[in-house]
């Protein structure tokens, strides 16, 4: 079921957990040649005001002479994101794609050659008719001389919304249609905690709704932020943003609310609500928690009752908190040594924790780190220890940073979107994605490097398949996937490597075929508003024309398709717009058995394109409160039906990496680890003024850049240390790789860590050179490729240290942001 929005998969892999864990146990023609300047072309797309949508928000855009020329926040949006304009600029910006182009090497001498050259920018352009047919080949040829698990289509990534133009399950359709492929299961999101909290709770719980926020604003006396920007990062969501937590936050500042932010970074979040700031060292947040939890059981604090109503294996864990089992009593002071954060505090905070009516709101930076299942887990052991939850504004919560998690949910219907066509396999939950085989997303280059090894998974075994052929589609794996240079290695062992995007990434320039997709400004479309909130159906109408010799991704797979002969099969003889009334259509259906008004399609799409749904039960919803209420009627989705600190299940998979019940585990790397060759923790956290690495080619860049490098926060003592004054060129490193960047010195770092964004954007000086320099200021250069533990085998982006100093080398020349040459 790839072909589900990350909203879908969540309701969907809710299911499926609930299922495995439960209490039953267990589009095209020859394009006209480009002339074409964007403005220049013949506008079939009308001028005047489009209502359409995006990650960031649905926009009114204003269409002058066939451009697009301003874009203006939706007037229902309460909080428009200032990256709109960046939204603008990216469908002009010098990084788009224009036409169809092939790496020399390949045209000429065919796959796999010359692979040296891939990054080189060194491309030819080609027909589109010729790039179709190259691939089609290709596909054909990988398939019948290795078989079905030669070529990797698990392409991850934040392709932009849209029902129909999901160029994800497109790609996974056209596949299926040709014969099978290797496929990828998880996240970069959340890969470890949506592992490890079926086992715990029964549901992903990730990508669950949240106590709502007017419940939260009513009820919650305290609030903690640990390892969470929810300022930041609920600009944007999975379908169209709605917006709908920043009115929730702003009337929990505006109450006067106490609110505490856990985090190495005084954040924007912490400074909009004038938090109480506690920055524990990085990647210690569990010994943290143990120490509050011991705390909790010495001064007597936790709450017996509901532990022994609602979960299961407390008294296995005691002994190992008390230190019976390891004779390490996980003391406030045992913390504090850990942690850097003083003992009297770590105590002051289980008081007011006990005390207040708590709510324990965690972002997943947290487990994006080697042993990331742990914190979620010892979270919800800590809120169970607390004994509110279920209570309203008390317990835990793992989505109020994202999509706006706890806006109050919708009467709304569901809207389904094109499906891959593929059939489900039997078997582990992890597996019954389509496909011959299926990895954890983040092990990628693990993959590719070690062909028929064993690995782990969450209780299973697998072998990597020999993968000769990747196709990659709405995403950025050379800027999100982690240590670079290893990856750069590993993609030499790849015949083909096709890419489909609308911007040249630092993806598109290591390709072998590069095919210019359409934004979704240039097609219609249509999709839901807020992940959560299910607020509206909204109409995304194409705004402009096509931009240079872009095509839709539906188009290209069904020429890709129609090579292979199987156009009617993947097109099933529908238009455009008769698949976007199929999804409104079949949502209309459910509105009329609810009684939600809902307006014929023709009205709709002609009308304002926009349907908005009433919120009624949703407006006070309190998550587990049903539980609380009657654990035995309502028991969770665990084989105990009731919250489990120790897992029987876990147990039985014997990992080492990951114990039965929440533990401390001393990372490889970390700030003041026994082990630690360097001084500096790097946090590589999620960009204001992008989506990862979406708009770092746009306008918006010069808002944020330093001297034109990704930025480097430093606190001014560790700046001082190393002769490194603000704005200045810096060289960030490790033994894994280097970058530039530009020096922010602010007391908004705590010392001992740096901060680099994820997602800017790839630009080594010697494209395919092991270890060499990258310009711009790709934090993933730094971080490393390991598997979570053996059971979640999650991405690591967050376990990075490193060392920094001003930059003394020769000048260079930032070219990322404009296109190869050729391709000009
Ligand atoms: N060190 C470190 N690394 C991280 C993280 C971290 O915290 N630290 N975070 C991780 C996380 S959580 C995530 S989700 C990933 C994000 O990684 P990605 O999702 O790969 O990042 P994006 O920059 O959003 O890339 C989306 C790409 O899809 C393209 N695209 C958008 N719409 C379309 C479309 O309609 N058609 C086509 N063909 N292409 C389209 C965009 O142009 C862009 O190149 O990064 C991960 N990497
Ligand atoms: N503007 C914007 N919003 C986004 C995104 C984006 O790229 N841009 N990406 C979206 C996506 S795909 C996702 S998955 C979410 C990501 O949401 P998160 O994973 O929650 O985001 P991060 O920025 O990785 O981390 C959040 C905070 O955790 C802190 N932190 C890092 N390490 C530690 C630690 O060891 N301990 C503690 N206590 N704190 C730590 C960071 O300093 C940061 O302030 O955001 C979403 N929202
Ligand atoms: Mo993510």
């Amino acid at each position: 079921m790839t072909s589900l929005s990350k909203g879908e998969l969540r309701a969907e892999l809710s299911r499926r957990a609930f299922l495995h864990y439960g209490a039953a146990l267990g589009a095209l023609g020859f394009a006209a040649p480009s002339l074409l300047v964007s403005g220049a072309r013949a506008a079939t797309a009308p001028d005047g005001e489009v209502l359409t949508g995006s990650h960031w928000g649905a926009f009114r855009a204003k269409v002058e002479g066939g451009r697009m020329v301003s874009i203006a926040p939706w007037e229902k949006d309460p909080a428009p994101s200032h990256q709109l304009s960046g939204v603008l600029d990216s469908v002009y910006s010098p990084t788009r794609i224009k036409f169809p182009m092939v790496r020399r090497a390949y045209l000429e001498k065919g796959p796999g050659a010359d692979p040296e050259s891939r990054g080189t920018g060194d491309f030819v352009r080609v027909s589109w008719d010729q790039a179709i047919e190259l691939v089609a080949k290709e596909l054909t040829r990988v398939e019948k001389t290795y078989g079905p698990a030669a070529t990797f289509a698990g392409s991850y990534g934040w392709k932009s919304p849209g029902r129909l133009h999901n160029c994800q399950s497109l790609l996974r359709r056209m596949m299926n249609l040709k014969g099978s492929f290797v496929n990828a299961s998880g996240d970069y999101s959340t890969g470890a905690a949506q592992i490890i909290l079926p086992h715990v709770l029964g549901t992903l719980e990730v990508y669950e709704q949240q106590t709502v926020w007017p419940v939260v604003v009513d009820k919650t006396e305290l609030m903690v932020f640990w390892g969470a920007d929810p300022v930041l990062t609920n600009q944007i969501s999975w379908v169209v943003a709605d917006h709908g937590a920043y009115p929730g936050m702003k009337a929990l500042k505006d109450k006067g609310t106490k609110v505490i932010c856990i985090d190495p970074v005084r954040t924007g979040t912490a400074e909009f609500f004038g938090a109480e700031w506690i920055a524990p060292r990085p990647q210690t947040d569990v010994a943290l928690m143990l120490g509050i939890a011991h705390t909790l059981v010495a001064e007597k604090l936790y709450d017996e009752k509901f532990l022994k109503t609602y979960t299961t294996g407390f008294d296995k864990f005691l002994p190992y908190l008390m230190g019976e089992t390891d004779k390490t009593p996980k003391t406030a002071e045992w913390a504090a040594a850990i942690t850097d954060v003083p003992a009297d505090t770590i105590k002051d905070l289980a008081h007011r924790f006990a005390k207040n009516r708590t709510m324990l709101a965690a972002g997943w930076s947290l487990q994006r780190q080697q042993y990331g299942e742990q914190r979620h887990w010892m979270l919800v052991t800590l809120a169970a220890m607390l004994g509110q939850i279920g209570l309203p504004g008390g317990g835990f919560g793992f989505s109020y940073h994202y999509a706006s998690g706890g806006a109050p949910s919708a009467d709304a219907p569901v809207l389904t979107g094109i499906t891959d066509g593929g059939k489900a396999k039997e078997g582990a939950a992890w597996l019954t994605e389509s496909g011959a085989a299926s990895i954890p997303v983040a092990r990628v280059v693990d993959m590719l490097l070690n062909p028929g090894k064993e690995f782990d998974f969450n209780g299973a075994k697998a072998k990597y398949p020999d993968v000769k052929m990747a196709y990659w589609v709405g995403g950025n794996p050379f800027v999100h996937h982690q240590d670079r240079n290893r990856m750069v290695a590993a993609w030499k062992k790849l015949d083909t490597f096709v890419v489909q995007d609308f911007q040249w990434t630092p993806t598109a320039r290591f390709a072998d075929i590069v095919l210019p997709a359409t934004t979704s400004y240039e097609r219609n479309d249509i999709e839901s508003v807020g992940d959560y909130a299910g607020s509206a159906i909204i109409a995304m109408k194409k705004v402009v024309d096509p931009v240079f010799e872009s095509r839709n991704d539906y188009d290209i797979f069904a020429a890709i398709a129609g090579k292979l002969g199987k156009d009617k099969a993947f097109t099933e003889g529908k238009s455009e717009m008769d698949w976007i009334q199929s999804f409104y259509d079949a949502a209309l259906v459910q509105a009329k058995a609810k009684n939600i008004p809902m307006p014929e399609f023709d009205a709709f799409w002609s009308g304002t394109g926009v349907v908005e749904f009433p919120v009624t039960s949703g407006k006070d919803f309190v998550r587990y409160a049903k539980f609380r209420e009657d654990p035995l009627l309502e028991p969770l989705g665990t084989p105990s039906g009731r919250i489990e600190i120790y897992s029987k299940n876990i147990e039985k998979m014997g990992y080492d990496d990951c114990g039965p019940h929440p533990k401390w585990y001393e990372p490889a790397e970390r700030l003041g680890g026994p082990t630690t060759k360097y001084k500096l923790h790097i946090a590589a956290s999620h960009p204001k003024s992008r989506l990862h690495s979406q708009l770092c080619g746009t306008k918006l860049r010069e808002t944020y850049a330093i001297a034109g490098h990704e930025p480097c926060w430093i606190n001014p003592k560790d700046a001082a240390a190393r002769g490194i004054g603000d704005g200045d060129v810096v060289r960030v490193f490790n033994d894994r790789g280097q970058i530039l960047a530009g020096a922010k010195v602010t007391d908004a770092m705590r010392p001992g860590v740096i901060r680099v964004n994820e997602g800017g954007w790839y630009d080594p000086q010697e494209p395919g050179k092991p270890g060499t320099l990258c310009k711009y200021g790709d934090v993933n250069n730094l971080s490393m490729d390991v598997g979570t533990s053996r059971l979640g085998q999650g991405n690591c982006g967050h376990s990075i240290v490193g060392e920094v100093e001003k930059y003394a080398g020769p000048a260079v020349t930032v070219d990322v942001f404009t296109a190869p040459k050729p391709a000009v």
